[in-house]
């Protein structure tokens, strides 16, 4: 019985010690996904920012390939630096894709707009 139990923990010990290698082969395909993610452009008015949340709010165009018309809604954007120099009423183009994490629409790209 004990030799049983020894086995039984040998095995699962090679188990532990194999499962970061999968996990890590698991993430490298995830990002892989990521970053093939569709993003969708449009343009848009800033509404308000939020530089402590990583968040603005923006008025933006339909997006009709989302099916999306024309609204304010509150983005967070992957890089905190988008939100450097900009203000409410400020016009921008800008780009976005699905957080596979959170589901959630986020902004990718953002630059001023003529
Ligand atoms: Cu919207």
């Amino acid at each position: 019985m004990k030799r049983f139990l020894m086995a039984v923990i040998a095995a699962l010990t090679a188990g532990l010690i194999a499962t970061p290698i999968y996990a890590a082969d698991t993430h490298e395909s995830h990002r892989a996904a990521t970053d093939t993610q569709k993003s969708y452009a449009t343009k848009g008015e800033v509404v308000a920012i939020d530089p402590n949340a990583d968040k603005m709010k923006l008025r933006h165009e339909a997006i009709p390939e989302l099916g999306w018309p024309a609204m304010i809604m509150n983005f967070a954007v992957t890089d905190k630096g988008l939100l450097e120099n900009l203000k409410a009423g400020d016009k921008v183009s800008f780009e976005i894709a699905k957080d596979q994490s959170t589901d959630q629409y986020v902004i990718r790209t953002l630059r001023a707009a003529k």
